[in-house]
């Protein structure tokens, strides 16, 4: 079965999530990475310089520009946002041994971390509400992630409500005492500041490396902290149709202390066509690979 079964289907739309399917053997997985961080050093065209900003290195680490594209992520997304796919970003999600989790936190346009010089969606839905979703990441597993090392957690079914308000202003507070979210305290969107997850809807998403899940950013997530001496590697890549429109009015992202030109930013037509016209598309990599496409 290359598509989710309607099993699958239907466990995606009553929590959020879905997974974790089998991507690459678990002995592949930390090798590839490895191949990812060697390119990640010798490219000659990267999208940006900043180390604390580490988006969208599929766009110029070969191992990575193949990563977006498989097979396997792929006919799963088409399962749930239709056979129409961009890929508009990636992120790896490092958390070494003593690194804290990551706190609560729930998203859909993405406006999250930017400062008041640049707080403006990076997604603009034109179709909303067509699909199963209207965006979808797909979290590989690059190592073993288990509760110790800080394997993410979700809420199941937290996606049909809005429990935190994204348009809300995140101060940067590396500093102080609550800093779970890469330098931020997320609970302060919280709507209802006395809220917090019901246990018993808390799943953790243990994986074995080489595996990935499928999560709309709707679904309140996080991770463990990492109490375990083993790092914990994550990279994330993230999906929308072509009728969303990318960074509409955004020229350049202000996040965790640091900044980044979008000059370099185009999407990848990870899945057959885009009649919108709406995005810059990339091809190519910035390093002149040949991105895959599912017809
Ligand atoms: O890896 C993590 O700890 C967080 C990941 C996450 O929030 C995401 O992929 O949206």
């Amino acid at each position: 079965m290359l598509g989710l079964t309607d099993q699958e289907i239907e466990f995606f739309n009553a929590n959020g999530f879905v997974g974790p399917f089998d991507l690459y053997a678990p002995e592949e997985a930390p090798l590839r990475w490895n191949q990812a961080l060697i390119e990640m050093v010798v490219s000659q065209h990267k999208p940006h310089n900043s180390t604390v900003i580490n988006y969208d290195r599929h766009l110029d680490c070969d191992t990575l520009s193949a990563h977006i594209s498989r097979p396997e992520i792929i006919w799963k997304l088409r399962s749930l946002i239709g056979d129409d796919i961009l890929c508009w970003k990636s992120n790896i999600f490092k958390k070494d041994p003593g690194d804290t989790g990551t706190g609560w936190h729930q998203v859909e346009t993405f406006i999250v971390g930017e400062t008041t010089t640049s707080a403006t969606p990076s997604l603009t839905f034109t179709e909303h509400g067509r699909f199963h979703a209207n965006e979808l990441t797909a979290w590989t597993a690059m190592s073993d992630v288990r509760a110790e090392n800080g394997c993410l957690r979700f809420v199941a079914g937290s996606h049909k409500r809005w429990y935190y308000d994204e348009n809300k202003q995140l101060v940067l507070n590396q500093e102080g005492a609550s800093k779970d979210f890469f330098g931020y305290d997320y609970a302060e969107l919280k709507l209802d500041q006395e809220w917090n997850p019901d246990q018993e809807n808390v799943v953790n998403m243990e994986m074995k490396a080489g595996q990935f899940v499928l999560f709309t950013e709707k679904c309140v997530h996080g991770s463990l902290p990492n109490v375990s001496d083993a790092t914990r590697m994550g990279y994330a890549s993230r999906y929308v149709p072509p009728s969303v429109k990318v960074y509409e009015n955004v020229a350049k992202l202000e996040e965790f202390g640091d900044s980044i030109d979008l000059g370099y930013h185009g999407c990848v037509l990870v899945s057959g066509e885009d009649e919108y016209g709406y995005n810059r598309l990339h091809q190519r990599s910035l390093n002149g690979f040949e991105f895959g496409r599912i017809g």
